[in-house]
């Protein structure tokens, strides 16, 4: 629990701390229940202010002594802080504060996982370790003093003196509080080394506990890989002359950029391919590079206050976006992006939580790390690029990169760098920051005496506290086909920015078949009243990537709304369509596999909600089964050649080649097992040799019903290994019967395995709960009932993670009203709930006031 009567904060209300901090120099003496903190802050008036109210930061710390300027104080304690009368010219503030890591199990500030000391800084963690301005635009060089008999002793920075008991760092780049990181414990590392372009050698290493030292070296490789990929895109070296990665098993969320001493969730670091997926290998690439990439977009140049979030976040995701795509295919990486887009943002976007890339106001800026600041703030920066140009965009990064580096910045400033280096007025550009929801893009075409003409409207839906919305401006990328299926306009842009606007072709032949928003080059949902023989053409014939898939999708989504609101049958089409895709050989087996992957239940939901149709999870289910059957028993025979094909001989290696197989091979094998009872996956699951092929064995198994033996033979053979157990814990809800989830769920976290300290742990079940939506949504209400209790369990021992959770309840306006109800009850008894968090009860009482 915070504080008694939460507040609510405003970016109007933005005003500078009235001093500036000129050195830290911080001495930890660790201790795991008495840790004790002594601080030297150098401060001085701050000329750009005119107040003079020293307020410093501080939460559950226990003040020994204060001094200024070497004189006892002391200071008057208040909410959320103290305050101290001070002199008007430059003095030095000295605090001794007691601390108790052991008893933090909110993961927020300085606490200890497995005997290890560990910190997470951000958003405003460091006022549990010491009274400090705790907030993003008071930027200082830290110096460190660590004190312990711990072997490996970590902070920012560059090495300093160590000797027995002891390890100084010293980090000359000023930073904010929330960048500051502190490990230590019995570590080993795995070493690595990096030049610099400009020839400047940097000491890397991955530290983790003994015995995981042999699952470091693809995280090694994906890190130097990002260091070179920003040298020559992005032109940004590194500025230190080491580089820490740390692994921690108890870890809110996948990792943080702390400057020079990167923290990871374990399950974001350590790989081997007995343990990991390709998934897996997947994301620690992408986060190891997202957090590196940081060290410029964040920690060189970082925000001037919480709302700016997205300058930071959205710009390195999109970064990160960029660098995997390089890596492992425009194309496909392109389709995957916007599919989790629009599973999590555009569901966010769509709710009671909806709100701007740069919120107004918060309560607790933690519940703000969401889909809409990361994920639609890069696709602003998408939209940015996509309307400038590759070479203006450039050029503005560069800019931006010379006027802000050392600044602690704005959008605004952002902005301006774009309009600066391109001279385009991007007024309009900025409603996209502040006009929450996805806009509704329409789209009608004409065509007469050879001039095709497409005409959009652009509707935004009202959203919390903003009812009536300004048009935006819309990048709309289009190309035009023949009827034959060759291209006749290759991709051009058009700008929309009227409520309502047309452009025209001139001087084509025939009526065209359009390719409208290619790429996915705006975050927007386009309503096309295209025929289904139009779909199968473009799905047959666009020459871009993504939208070739999205015409399949949609085709697809179109079959199953039709066999779920009004009881027709799969359609043969579809069907022929994809089997067409997935016997070109010439295609990326990625690409394929991710055509044949039907839209997720949870997205027809949406899209039944959105027609008006109030969504039967049951029935989505049934239905999706059906036209996964249909797809199986008319595509039997590719099916079962690709499951053949597809096969990777030789060692398992997470190279773009070989996972795009297995990806075709295991989508195969999930509509193959509808038909051969689990031959195939026991068989699978008996020869595998990696654990992408061995879990995705275990999970057709348990879908085909012959889970029992499996279940248990896998819990023996990995009982030692806490990440491969959280994806145990995860499948057997993840392919349970919708009506047998949350039983299984509930006894799960009865297991003597199950950690509520674990984040990991915790996620694995409620997250999987949350995810089966028809087994979350059964009209039972066991589902809801059961991630309540385990919010109302976690809430007190970790308000963020169990907040971040609470979301599953988002989607409650889109149900029939006896499921309405139910939720309302779970969120009413959440909110009942005596010491609630205040992360908790903003997250409730947003979701309640909708
Ligand atoms: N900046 C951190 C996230 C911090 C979340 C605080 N609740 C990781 C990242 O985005 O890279
Ligand atoms: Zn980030």
């Amino acid at each position: 629990m915070k504080d008694a009567a939460p507040q609510t904060i405003y970016l109007a209300d933005y005003a500078p701390f009235d001093f500036l901090v000129d050195k830290v120099d911080l001495t930890f003496r660790l201790e795991p229940r008495a840790t004790r903190v002594i601080s030297r802050i150098s401060f001085r008036p701050n000329p750009a202010s005119s107040g003079t109210r020293f307020f410093l930061h501080g939460e559950n710390l226990r003040l020994i002594h204060a001094r200024l300027d070497g004189v006892d104080v002391q200071p008057r304690i208040v909410e959320g802080g103290l305050e101290c009368d001070v002199p008007d010219t430059p003095f030095v503030w000295e605090a001794e504060v007691e601390i108790n890591p052991e008893s933090n199990t909110a993961l927020e500030g300085l606490y200890m996982s497995n005997g290890m000391y560990c910190t997470q800084c951000e958003a405003e963690g460091f006022r549990k370790i010491t009274y400090y301005p705790d907030r993003p635009d008071v930027l200082a060089p830290f110096d460190v003093r660590i004190e312990s008999d711990l072997p490996v002793l970590l902070s920012n920075g560059n090495k300093g003196a160590a000797g027995d008991g002891f390890a100084e760092w010293s980090d000359p780049w000023p930073k904010p509080a929330y960048l500051f990181a502190l490990v230590a414990g019995d570590l080993v590392n795995l070493p690595g080394s990096f030049t610099t372009r400009s020839g400047k050698p940097v000491d890397l290493n991955i530290w983790v506990r003994p015995g995981d030292e042999d699952k470091c070296a693809f995280a090694m490789e994906a890190l130097k890989t990002a260091m070179s990929w920003d040298e020559q895109v992005y032109g940004r070296e590194y500025d230190l002359d080491i580089f820490n990665i740390v692994a921690v098993d108890d870890f809110n969320m996948g990792a943080m950029e702390n400057k020079g001493l990167n923290i990871f969730n374990s399950s974001c670091v350590l790989a081997s391919p007995q343990t990991s997926t390709d998934a897996n290998y997947e994301r620690i690439e992408s986060i190891i590079a997202h957090e590196y990439f940081h060290n410029w977009t964040g920690n060189r140049i970082t925000c001037r206050d919480w709302f700016q979030l997205c300058l930071k976040e959205g710009l390195t995701v999109y970064r990160d976006q960029m660098f995997s795509a390089d890596l492992r295919g425009h194309g496909v990486k392109r389709i995957e992006e916007v599919g989790a887009l629009r599973a999590r943002q555009f569901r966010e976007d769509s709710g009671p939580l909806a709100h701007p890339v740069r919120p107004d106001s918060f309560v607790e800026i933690n519940n703000f790390y969401t889909a809409t600041v990361y994920e639609k703030g890069a696709e602003l920066i998408g939209m940015l690029r996509t309307l400038v140009g590759d070479k203006a965009y450039y050029k503005a990064l560069d800019l931006y990169f010379d006027r802000h580096d050392g600044d602690a910045a704005t959008i605004e400033g952002w902005l301006k760098v774009f309009q600066d280096a391109t001279g385009r007025d991007l007024t309009q550009f900025k409603r996209w920051y502040a006009q929450a929801g996805t806009p509704r893009l329409s789209v009608s075409e004409t065509f007469a005496d050879g001039t095709y003409t497409l005409t959009f409207r652009q509707d935004i839906p009202a959203t919390p506290g903003q009812a009536h919305k300004k048009p935006m401006v819309i990048p709309i990328a289009v190309g035009l086909l023949s009827p034959n299926g060759d291209e006749i306009v290759p991709t051009t842009v058009l700008e929309m920015t009227e409520a309502e606007q047309s452009f025209t072709f001139d001087g084509l032949g025939a009526k065209p078949v359009a390719s409208i928003l290619r790429g996915f080059s705006a975050p927007v949902i386009l309503t096309r009243d295209a025929s289904r023989a139009e779909r199968a053409f473009l799905l047959a014939h666009d020459t871009d990537e993504f939208n070739r898939w999205e015409a399949g999708r949609t085709l697809s989504k179109d079959v199953l709304i039709g066999m779920i609101a009004k009881g027709e049958d799969p359609d043969r089409g579809l069907i022929d369509g994809i089997g067409a895709v997935l016997s070109d050989g010439a295609l990326d087996p990625s690409f394929r596999a991710k055509v044949l992957a039907l839209p997720s239940e949870d997205d027809l939901a949406q899209s039944l909600h959105d027609a008006g149709v109030v969504p039967d999870p049951a029935a989505i289910r049934d239905h999706r089964e059906a036209l996964r059957d249909s797809i199986r028993m008319g595509l039997s025979r590719v099916l079962e050649e690709l499951y053949d094909e597809m096969e990777t001989p030789g060692a398992y290696t997470p190279s773009p080649k070989d996972v795009a197989k297995r990806n075709l091979r295991h989508a195969a094998l999930s509509l193959l097992t509808l038909g051969d009872g689990g031959k195939r996956a026991a068989a699978l699951f008996g020869q595998a040799d990696n654990m992408t092929d061995e879990l995705s064995a275990l999970m057709q198994l348990i879908h085909a019903g012959c889970g029992t033996e499996p279940v248990h033979a896998f819990y023996e053979k990995w009982k030692h290994d806490r990440l491969v157990i959280d994806k145990w814990f995860a499948i057997q809800i993840s392919c349970a019967a919708p009506d047998a989830v949350a039983d299984i769920a509930r006894e799960l976290t009865e297991h003597p395995d199950f950690d509520w300290k674990n984040p990991n742990r915790f996620r694995a079940v409620a997250g999987a709960l949350a995810a089966h939506h028809a087994g979350f949504h059964n009209i039972s209400g066991a589902g809801y009932r059961l991630l309540a209790d385990m919010l109302i369990q976690l809430d007190p021992m970790n308000p963020q993670t169990a907040a971040r959770m609470s979301t599953a309840f988002e989607t409650w306006p889109r149900y029939d009203a006896d499921r309405q109800a139910m939720i309302k009850t779970e969120l009413e008894r959440i909110a009942a709930s005596s010491g609630l968090s205040r992360d908790m009860s903003e997250m409730v009482g947003r979701m309640l006031s909708a």
